[in-house]
Order: structure tokens, then C-alpha cells, then sequence
């Protein structure tokens, strides 16, 4: 077993989309082992994606995450982030295979639904930027 951190980002917090997304998740195979729903912080957002903090749509990225909540989770699965990120679907949803979350559900490059992480060096350090080891039950 291994774990991915996933966020429900504000597109989707907003058009009440987080059940259905949860459905696909579980569907496909991964637990839901930690959720809570949480408003970033310009500071968060920031270090959240500090890794394209020189990439022409950072300001626009921190300014999206930032504008409404959203809802912060860690998923389990055997290989869990290639699992995740095959079921989100590529970055912008007009390259998304059909049944991803974002060809699902998302609304554009920037508003698509979903964020989940790349590595699992990664994995863990974002899912100790919002979780205690006491709030993930697996
Ligand atoms: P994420 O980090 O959110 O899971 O998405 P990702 O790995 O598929 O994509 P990444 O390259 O890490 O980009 C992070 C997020 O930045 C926004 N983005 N906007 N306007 C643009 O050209 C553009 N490119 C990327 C997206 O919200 C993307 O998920
Ligand atoms: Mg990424």
C-alpha cells in the first residue's frame, strides 16, 4: 500500500462536485484515508506550488486555489500516485482520456477539478503540509 495527496480544488468545491469526485476515486480502487475541507492561504498556495512559482500562470494558479475552498485529502492504494494521476487525467481535460476526472468534470487548463501529486517524495511531503499522522486513519 502507498499514498498519494489529492486536493479537490476550487472549481469543483464550488459547482458541488466533490461526492461525484469522490465516487469516481473509490471506484477506481483508491481509499479515501484523510479528508478535510480547508480555505488556502495566499502563503499556502504559494508554497504549495513553489515549484512553478517562475511559470507564467503562477500568479493566476495561487490567485484560483485561493479564491474559494478546497478539499484536501490522502488516498491509499497499491501505487497510489500512478493510480491517482491515471485516474485524474491529463493536466488540460481536451487531452484527457474519456472517464478521467477531468474530462469529466473540469472546466479548463487552469480550472481542472483536481490535483494529485507527481512522486512519492512529493506525495509525502504534501500530505505533511495539511495532515498529522493522527488524522490519517487507513
Ligand atoms: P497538479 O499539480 O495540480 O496536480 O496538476 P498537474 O501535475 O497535472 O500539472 P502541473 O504541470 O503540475 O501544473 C499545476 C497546475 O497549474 C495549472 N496550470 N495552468 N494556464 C496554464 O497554462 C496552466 N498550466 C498549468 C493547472 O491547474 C495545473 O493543474
Ligand atoms: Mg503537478
Amino acid at each position: 500500500m502507498s499514498r498519494t495527496f489529492s486536493i479537490l480544488k476550487p472549481d469543483a468545491t464550488r459547482r458541488n462536485l466533490t461526492g461525484k469526485i469522490n465516487a469516481v476515486i473509490e471506484e477506481a480502487g483508491l481509499r479515501i484515508v484523510a479528508q478535510k475541507r480547508v480555505k488556502l492561504s495566499t502563503a499556502q498556495a504559494e508554497a504549495f506550488y513553489g515549484v512553478h512559482k517562475e511559470r507564467p500562470f503562477f500568479g493566476e494558479l495561487v490567485g484560483q486555489m485561493t479564491a474559494e475552498p478546497v478539499v484536501v485529502q490522502v488516498l491509499e492504494a497499491d501505487d497510489a500516485v500512478p493510480k491517482y494521476r491515471e485516474v485524474m487525467g491529463a493536466t488540460n481535460p481536451e487531452q484527457a482520456a474519456e472517464g478521467t476526472i477531468r474530462k469529466l468534470f473540469a472546466l479548463s487548463i487552469g480550472e481542472n477539478s483536481v490535483h494529485g501529486s507527481d512522486s512519492d517524495e512529493n506525495a509525502a511531503i504534501e500530505i505533511a503540509q495539511f495532515f498529522t499522522d493522527a488524522e490519517i486513519v487507513g
